[in-house]
C-alpha cells in the first residue's frame, strides 16, 4: 500500500481546570496530530509528546523534526503491507517511541478503515465498551475529598491520586475515611527515592489497588528493591517503554501491574507483544492516559478492549477535560463505563472549523 501524503498539524487547546502531579501544572494540551491519506481515506494519530519532557524525555519540537525528516518520508517512499511492520523498520532510529507512536496509529486507523472494521477488531478485542477510571490532579484536601466524591457518584470504577512527598499519608487518610471500600490507586509519577521507604511503607496501610511509578522516571533496579519492602503492588508507568523494557521490569519483579500509554511504548504493535507477554505471565494491564484529545483518547479505547486489559484504565469521559473535542463523537463515559465508538477505524470524525480554529501549524509532506 502507498501512502500519499502525510499531515503533520499542531493544536492548542485549553484544560477546563489546570492538572497538577508531582512534575507540574499544566494549563493546556498541545498535541501533535498526524493524518495519512491515500485512496480517498484519511487515518488519524495523535502523538503524547509534551512542549518540554516534564514526563518523559521526548518533546513536540524534538518528534515534528524525527517525523518531517525521516519517518513520514520513509512511509512515504516504502508504502506498508500491514501497520504492524512499522516498528521494526523505524528501529533504525532510536527510541523517540512517542514520535513513531503518532505516525503508526495514523497507519493503523487508515487500514482499518480500509478494511471497513473497527480498529479493535484488528487487535483482537471484543468488547464494545470498557470499564474505566479517573485520574485526579493534586488540589486542596477538602476539594480532593468532593472530587472523589463526584466522581464516586458518576460511577467511576476506580479513583487515582497524584501523590508527592509531603503530599501522601495525610491526603490518603481523609480520602479513606470517606470512602473506606473504593478501588483506590496513587500515582506519585516518580517523586520518590528509596530512601523514603518509611514513608512509602506507611502508604501500604491505606488498601490501595497499587501505588503507579515511585521511584526514577527510568528506573526498574529500585522498583525490584522496593517492591521486596511493600505489601501494596507496584505499578510501573515511565520505565515502561518499549516490550523488552516490560519483559525486563518482570523478570526483575520491579512491578506486577502495568500501565500502558501507546505513545510510551512505541505503538499499537508494541502494546500488541506487551499484551501477549503480561497475559502469558498473568500480570493485569490497563490503559493509562495522557489527557489525550478525541484521537488519542479513540486509540485508547479501541487498545484497552484487548483481553488482557483486566483493570479500568484512565480513559475517562472527554468533557472532564474539555469543554470542546475536536472530534465530533462525544466520548464520554456513563455509570463508569466508556462505548467503544462505532465504525470503522477509530470510529471518529473531525469537527473540522473547531480543529482548525485551535490549529497552530500545518505541513504537508508528500514523496520525495
Ligand atoms: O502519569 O498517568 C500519568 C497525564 C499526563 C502525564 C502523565 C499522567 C497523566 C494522567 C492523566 O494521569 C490521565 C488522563 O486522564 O488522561
Ligand atoms: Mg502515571
Amino acid at each position: 500500500m502507498k501512502i500519499d501524503q502525510v499531515e503533520l498539524r499542531v493544536v492548542r487547546l485549553p484544560f477546563r481546570s489546570p492538572f497538577r502531579t508531582s512534575f507540574g501544572e499544566e494549563h493546556e494540551k498541545v498535541a501533535v496530530l498526524a493524518t495519512v491519506r491515500a485512496d480517498g481515506l484519511e487515518g488519524y494519530g495523535e502523538g503524547v509528546m509534551e512542549v518540554l519532557p516534564l514526563y518523559r524525555e521526548e518533546s513536540v519540537a524534538g518528534a515534528l523534526h524525527l517525523l518531517r525528516t525521516a519517518l513520514a518520508p520513509e512511509l512515504l517512499a516504502v508504502g506498508f503491507d500491514h501497520p504492524a511492520d512499522l516498528i521494526d523498520r523505524w528501529a533504525c532510529w532510536r527510541g523517540n517511541p512517542m514520535a513513531k507512536t503518532t505516525l503508526e496509529l495514523a497507519v493503523w486507523d487508515w487500514y482499518a478503515r480500509r478494511e471497513g472494521v473497527p480498529l479493535r477488531t484488528l487487535l483482537g478485542g471484543l468488547r464494545t465498551e470498557i470499564p474505566v477510571g479517573a485520574s485526579l490532579g493534586m488540589a486542596a484536601l477538602a476539594d480532593t475529598v468532593a472530587n472523589v466524591g463526584r466522581h464516586v457518584e458518576q460511577g467511576y470504577r476506580r479513583v487515582k491520586l497524584k501523590i508527592e512527598p509531603g503530599w501522601d499519608v495525610d491526603l490518603l487518610r481523609a480520602v479513606r475515611a470517606e470512602f473506606p471500600r473504593i478501588e483506590l490507586t496513587v500515582d506519585a509519577n516518580s517523586a520518590y527515592t528509596l530512601e523514603m521507604l518509611p514513608t512509602l511503607q506507611q502508604i501500604d496501610e491505606f488498601d490501595l489497588h497499587y501505588i503507579e511509578q515511585p521511584l526514577h522516571w527510568d528506573d526498574i533496579a529500585d522498583h525490584a528493591q522496593l517492591a521486596t519492602h511493600l505489601r501494596t503492588p507496584i505499578c510501573l508507568d515511565e520505565s515502561l517503554t518499549s516490550p523488552a523494557r516490560v519483559k525486563a521490569a518482570l523478570d526483575a519483579r520491579a512491578c506486577s501491574v502495568v500501565n500502558v500509554k501507546v505513545g510510551r511504548v512505541g505503538g499499537l504493535e508494541a502494546v500488541r507483544r506487551i499484551h501477549d507477554l503480561c497475559v502469558s505471565r498473568h500480570v493485569p494491564m490497563w490503559c493509562g492516559g495522557m489527557l489525550e484529545t478525541g484521537i488519542g483518547r479513540a486509540h485508547n479505547i479501541h487498545l484497552a478492549t484487548m483481553p488482557g486489559f483486566v483493570y479500568p484504565g484512565d480513559t475517562a469521559s472527554a468533557s472532564r477535560t474539555y469543554h470542546r473535542d475536536i472530534v465530533e463523537q462525544p466520548l464520554e463515559a456513563a455509570d463508569g463505563i466508556m462505548p467503544v465508538p462505532a465504525g470503522a477505524g477509530i470510529g471518529v470524525t473531525l469537527d473540522r472549523p473547531f480543529l482548525d480554529s485551535v490549529t497552530e501549524s500545518i505541513e504537508i509532506i508528500v514523496p520525495a
